[in-house]
């Protein structure tokens, strides 16, 4: 299988690079792609050097598939470019999240609603990936109602000169600022841009995209995402209010058998998700998980995943694995 890597020297491009690997992905041909800049330069897979090449190039060796993680802007300029020459492409931007012509997948969630015809997917938000993990099957089980959730998102999913700024600024060194605050010691109540009704982007797209995945709009969801000095992975504080009466010790064997879920929840002995510990893993944890005291069908939980894996390069990779196993390309 032909691959191409579009954005293969940015963080999300590099994990996915890690990814492929760890998961021996069928490559026969790997094609890394990134801006003029670095056209030129090598990357490294399995040990072997490659050089990246310009998109028109990647274009002609039509791969079988490419996976973007390179903006919205050239996701839309370029994506339907592949597409035309036969490539699937496995977008990670937002670009065509809510297009109601492209599929938005989750593979755990509804890789089934994938098909040949499919030449543009599109990967979701890494916040929404996490929260739709476990809000998947406790609506199959109990019917959402509402959902609020609030999250505690990682410098790591705004990039690398986010991460240099944190980095900069716990050294005391003077910071090129990328938040238009200081974010060591802080929390920003601002990811993304500000966008309609005082929301921003990130909050619309978690308002969004889990209706879209879950293929249900008959629930009420409501956000707030904060930016936290944190690099291993998103948080997320979750209360759902189901139409269904639940029991506990239910909704955690759901979740635990859950594949790519992992509940950590023994309060006793202070277990519970960290996204110091959950860097670098591919599952979603859960925990906390406690019923709302204040109103009936009400539960509250804790959801914690690496953004740059399961989030973005992981899901993107799963994706990629199903249309293979699947004979989808
Ligand atoms: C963040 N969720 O943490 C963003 C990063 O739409 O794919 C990914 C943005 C996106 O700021």
């Amino acid at each position: 299988m032909k691959v191409a890597v579009v954005g293969s020297t940015g963080m999300v491009g590099q994990v996915m690079l890690k990814v492929l690997e760890e998961r021996n992905f069928p490559i026969t041909e790997l094609i890394p792609v990134a801006s003029e800049k670095s056209i030129g330069k090598k990357v490294k897979y399995k040990q072997e050097e490659f050089t990246i090449v310009s998109m028109n190039d990647a274009i002609a060796a039509k791969p079988e598939i490419a996976i973007f993680s390179a903006g919205g802007g050239t996701s839309l300029e370029f994506a339907p470019l592949f597409a035309e020459a036969g490539t699937t492409v496995i977008d990670n931007s937002s670009a065509w999240r809510m297009d109601p012509t492209k599929k938005l997948v989750v593979p755990e969630i509804n890789a089934d609603v994938l098909r040949k015809e499919d030449k543009i997917i599109a990967n979701p938000n890494c916040s929404t990936i996490q929260l739709v993990m476990v809000l998947g099957p406790l609506n199959k089980k109990y019917d959402l109602k509402r959902v609020i959730v609030s999250t505690y998102q990682s410098v790591t999913g705004t990039g690398k000169a986010a991460v240099d700024q944190l980095n900069s600024e716990i050294k005391g060194e003077d910071a090129e600022k990328v938040y238009p605050y200081q974010i060591f010691k802080n929390a920003l109540p601002h990811c993304d841009v500000f966008a309609d009704d005082d929301y921003t982007k990130e909050e619309i797209k978690l308002m969004k995209e889990p209706k879209k995945i879950l293929g249900d709009d008959t629930f009420n969801l409501t956000a707030t995402a904060v930016r936290v000095p944190v690099q291993g992975g998103h948080s997320e504080s979750v209360n759902i209010e189901f139409e269904n009466e639940f029991d506990l010790d239910e909704v955690r064997k759901i979740l635990s058998e859950t594949p790519g879920v992992v509940v950590m929840d023994n309060v006793k002995n202070n277990e519970y998700p960290m996204p110091l510990y959950s860097e670098g893993k591919d599952e979603v944890f859960v925990g906390r998980i406690r019923r709302d005291l204040s109103q009936p069908k009400t539960l509250n939980l804790w959801i914690v995943a690496d953004n740059l894996r399961k989030g973005a390069a992981t899901n993107a990779v799963q994706i990629a694995e199903y249309l293979v196993e699947n004979n989808l390309v």
